[in-house]
């Protein structure tokens, strides 16, 4: 009995030992437990090391965890969270420019419709473009780019009520003006609404003849000269043109016709729009040249370049611009000749107008005012910052770099133009940032050999080339212009490195913060070195063409407008590459 008592005690100690060591565990012990239990995914049976907790493990169910996720997949997940935070940045971003975009057209729809131009401050408008409403056909392809429906219906209705009308009755207007932005607004229009049917408004078919009309009386222009140069104003009510008063056209305004004259001779199979406007290329190609640099002027009456100002500033630009884009458009054989030209005259501006800023070593291109023997200017123009981008696109021609790369497609000639083109965006956007109020100057100076001036600073102490960058009181005004941030998009586009978006957006916030007239539009500036800064009283019309166009473009994705499919005339409307055939 004592002994079967003895056992029966035993018995119950074990039994309470037991029951003891299954339902003690201390809280410590079971986060170890969870812990282990996440760890031995990924090591492995080596995570029971400590044994003791065998039974509980038997006897508990484990605590419900998410998914675990292998490294692999916690890299990309965060990859494509950082991505989707990225992508909503510059969505919303764009949103903004879009905004900003039904602000600066409320405000021309409301006080200056039909007008050429809106004067935001006297709320009314101005023509300053001989009366065509350059604003709404400026406007109307960048509203169809933003799909902002009302204003495309608004602006499109427009142009079929009025324009055909104006057309045949109103007096001058500039071939060149008139060409970048009203035939080139129009077949852009036609272009984008027959492309996307979704668009209210007129048939796309009105956008084409409406330009069709127009162009045919500005053939004027180039069928009264007596050489290949056309004259530079056109009398649209009887059919007669004219040189300008000193009897002289700007270079760059005979030389930036032919995208727009190109394409509607495609579309309408009429030779005679493209027939002409090709014929001034031709002649440019054999005048006598410095380096493949042209003079500013040029007369219809002789057909020779006239006086001996180089430079890549007004009057010049666009004639560089577009020897490489009219090549893009067809890139046919018997076209090389403007690629060549391209060509040799890139090679002039890096040997004769790139220089060096002092101290901080800005790279810029000045000019030759009296021609290669005379003097260097480390002037250049606000207009110049078009360089950067249509360097990038001549040297890849509007596929990425890195694409270019890959595929070796790069002369080491495309190299120093990419390298060069990256360069000058930098010195145009500290334009902007030496300023007070953060917007460039129609024109600067730069400190550098052989040139010095101290006092005319642009305003912002803080940055760093502040010493590097001269202002001259008469150059201080901005006019909303585009070129730069026209600039960061191509080269946005083709390097694919978003400091250029970040530059771009820090330049659209300052045109928030000082150009935004709220009652009404976007107004030019007297002086971006002042704080605040006096307002103009013009809302230029490239500011909707080009301006907040190429903003929305830069925050867009790359499929949006692809640079491989379109080239962008001078004054930012889109233009189908001709496929080649
Ligand atoms: C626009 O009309 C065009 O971009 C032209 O090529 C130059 N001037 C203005 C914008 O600055």
């Amino acid at each position: 009995m004592a002994c079967s008592t003895g056992k029966f005690l035993a018995l119950l100690m074990f039994c309470g030992l037991t029951y003891l060591m299954l339902t003690h565990a201390s809280p410590i012990h079971s986060i170890t437990n969870h812990v282990s239990s996440v760890v031995s995914s990924e090591v492995g049976d080596k995570s029971i090391i400590n044994g003791s907790f065998g039974f509980k493990r038997l006897l508990r169910k484990p605590p419900r965890l998410p998914p675990r996720l292998i490294t692999r997949e916690v890299n990309s997940t965060n990859k494509s969270i950082a991505k989707s935070n990225k992508k909503s940045k510059w969505t919303s971003r764009r949103k903004s420019v879009r905004k900003a975009f039904i602000h600066a057209w409320s405000g021309y729809k409301n006080y200056a419709m039909g007008y050429d131009e809106l004067m935001p401050l006297s709320r009314r408008g101005v023509n300053g473009l001989g009366g065509l409403g350059a604003t709404v056909v400026d406007a109307l392809d960048s509203a169809m780019i933003m799909k902002l429906h009302d204003v495309v219906f608004e602006a499109g209705s427009w142009i079929e009520k009025h324009l055909p009308e104006r057309i045949l009755r109103k007096g001058q207007v500039n071939l060149f003006e008139t060409t970048i932005r009203v035939v080139g607004g129009l077949l852009s229009a036609y272009h984008l609404s027959n492309s996307n049917p979704t668009y209210k408004g007129p048939t796309p078919s009105v956008y084409l003849e409406t330009a069709k009309k127009l162009a045919d009386r500005l053939l004027t222009a180039f069928t009264s000269s007596p050489t290949a140069i056309p004259f530079s104003d056109v009398v649209l009510h009887d059919h007669t043109a004219h040189a300008a008063p000193d009897g002289l056209s700007s270079t760059s305004e005979a030389s930036t016709l032919q995208l727009e004259f190109n394409y509607l001779s495609f579309l309408t199979g009429e030779q005679k729009y493209s027939v002409e406007a090709m014929k001034v290329l031709e002649h440019m190609k054999i005048l006598p040249k410095v380096e493949g640099l042209v003079p500013i002027y040029i007369s219809p009456s002789s057909g020779e370049f006239s006086g001996a100002n180089i430079r890549l500033g007004s009057r010049g630009d666009s004639y560089y611009e577009y020897l490489i884009k009219v090549w893009l458009q067809q890139r046919q054989s018997n076209l090389t000749y403007l690629h060549d030209m391209y060509v040799e005259a890139m090679k002039g501006v890096k040997h004769l107008l790139v220089k060096k800023s002092k101290p901080n070593g800005l790279v810029f291109v000045g000019e030759l005012p009296y021609g290669v023997d005379g003097g260097f200017s480390p002037k250049m123009d606000h207009l110049v910052c078009f360089l950067p981008g249509t360097l990038a696109l001549g040297a890849t021609k509007g596929i990425t770099k890195a694409k270019a790369m890959e595929e070796d497609l790069l002369t080491f000639e495309d190299l120093e133009n990419l390298k060069l083109a990256e360069d000058l965006a930098k010195t145009c956007f500290e334009m902007y940032a030496v300023t007070s109020t953060g917007l460039a100057p129609e024109i600067a100076y730069f400190n550098s050999e052989g040139y010095s001036e101290e006092g005319l600073d642009g305003g912002n102490k803080t940055s760093e080339y502040i010493h590097d960058i001269v202002i001259k009181h008469a150059d201080r005004h901005n006019l909303l212009r585009p070129e730069t941030v026209e600039s960061l998009f191509i080269l946005y586009r083709i390097t694919e490195d978003s400091k250029y978006r970040e530059w771009g957006w820090s330049i659209f916030k300052a045109f928030e913060k000082y150009t935004k007239v709220d009652s009404c539009g976007y107004s030019s500036l007297d002086d971006v070195t002042m704080l605040p800064p006096r307002r103009r009283d013009k809302m230029e019309t490239f500011f909707l063409g080009e301006t907040l166009k190429y903003l929305y473009l830069l925050f867009s994705e790359s499929n949006l407008i692809p640079l491989t499919e379109f080239v962008f005339n001078t004054e930012a409307h889109p233009i189908p590459i001709i496929a080649e055939k």
